[in-house]
C-alpha cells in the first residue's frame, strides 16, 4: 500500500483519540484493495493508548465507494473473497477496541457508506450526501451494506436508495438516521473530535459494553437479551473504576446531568 493512501494521528493530553484520514483524494477516497486491508490494519493494531478514533476523508468528498477500476479484474468466486475482504476491514472498525466517530461531507457514496455505517457515530455537514449507486452499476452491496444500512434507515429506504438511485441530502440524512449530528459545512471533523474526546474520557468497559454488548442483545430474543443486559450490567458495575466513579458522583465531586 503506498504510505500516503491512510494517515493516523494522534490528539489529546494522552494522545488517546486516533484520526485515521483516507488520503487518496484524486480519486475521491475510492477504496481500493490496498487502502481497505490499511484500514483493516490500522483498526486491529491500534496502539493501547487510543480511547477513541474518527476516521475522515481528504478532499472534498468523504470516500466514492468501492474503486471500481478494480472490480473489472474478478471472477464470481474473486468477488466472494472481495467481499469478504470489506466484511474483515469493516469488523475491525465495528468491533474493534475504541468507538470510531465518522466526519462525513461531500459524497458518502457505495462503500463509502458501508464504512460509515460500520462506524458508532456519524457527524454529517451540511455538504454531505449518500447514495448506493450500485444499482445502477449492476452490482449489488458488499461491504456489508445489506446488513447495517437497514438498521439505520430500514429496508425500505436502502431498497429505494438502490433501486432508484435516490441521493440522500445532509438534512434528509440526518432526520432518517443515516448521522446523529448535522453541522455546518467544514465543521464535521471538529464535532468528530469534540465527541471523540468526551467518548475517551468513559471507563473502558462503558465503551466495550456498548459496542460489543449492546449490538449483539439487539440481535436476540427479548429474553436472552435481558440475560445477556444482566450479565454486562454485573460485570461492568464490578470494575473499580465504575466503583470510583459512582463514589466522585455521591461525594459532588463528579458532573450533573444538566439540560442541553
Ligand atoms: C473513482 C471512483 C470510484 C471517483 N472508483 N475511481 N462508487 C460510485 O459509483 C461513485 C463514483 N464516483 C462518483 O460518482 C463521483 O466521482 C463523485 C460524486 C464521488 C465525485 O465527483 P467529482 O466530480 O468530485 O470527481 P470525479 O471527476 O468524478 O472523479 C475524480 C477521479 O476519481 C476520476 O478519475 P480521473 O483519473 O479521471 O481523475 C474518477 O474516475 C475517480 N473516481 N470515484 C474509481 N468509485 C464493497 S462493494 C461497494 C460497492 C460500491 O461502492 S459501488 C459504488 C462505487
Amino acid at each position: 500500500m503506498p504510505q500516503s493512501d491512510i494517515s493516523v494521528t494522534f490528539h489529546g493530553q494522552l494522545r488517546e483519540v486516533a484520526i485515521v484520514t483516507l488520503s487518496r483524494a484524486k480519486k475521491r477516497n475510492a477504496l481500493n484493495d490496498a487502502l481497505v486491508a490499511a484500514l483493516r490494519d490500522t483498526f486491529e493494531t491500534m496502539p493501547a493508548h487510543v480511547r477513541a478514533a474518527v476516521i475522515q476523508g481528504d478532499g472534498d468528498h468523504f470516500c466514492a465507494g468501492l474503486d471500481l477500476s478494480e472490480l473489472q479484474e474478478r471472477d464470481a468466486g474473486q468477488g466472494m473473497l472481495h467481499s469478504r475482504s470489506w466484511h474483515k476491514a469493516l469488523d475491525a472498525v465495528q468491533f474493534g477496541p475504541v468507538p470510531v466517530v465518522a466526519a462525513l461531507h461531500g459524497a458518502v457514496v457505495g462503500g463509502g457508506l458501508e464504512l460509515a455505517s460500520a462506524c458508532h457515530i456519524r457527524v454529517a455537514d451540511a455538504s454531505t450526501f449518500y447514495a448506493l449507486p450500485e444499482g445502477s452499476r449492476g452490482i449489488f452491496v458488499g461491504g456489508g451494506g445489506s446488513v447495517r444500512i437497514p438498521k439505520l434507515i430500514g429496508a425500505a429506504r436502502m431498497t429505494d436508495m438502490m433501486l432508484t438511485g435516490r441521493v440522500i441530502n445532509a438534512q434528509d440524512g440526518e432526520r432518517i438516521g443515516l448521522a446523529q449530528y448535522l453541522v455546518d459545512a467544514g465543521q464535521a471533523a471538529g464535532k468528530a473530535l469534540e465527541l471523540a474526546l468526551r467518548i475517551a474520557e468513559n471507563a473502558p468497559l462503558t465503551n466495550y459494553a456498548l459496542m460489543h454488548a449492546l449490538p449483539r442483545i439487539a440481535e436476540q430474543s427479548a429474553d436472552h437479551g435481558l440475560f445477556t443486559e444482566s450479565m454486562m450490567a454485573a460485570i461492568a458495575q464490578g470494575a473499580p473504576e465504575a466503583k470510583q466513579r459512582v463514589r466522585a458522583f455521591l461525594d459532588g465531586k463528579a458532573a450533573k446531568v444538566k439540560k442541553s
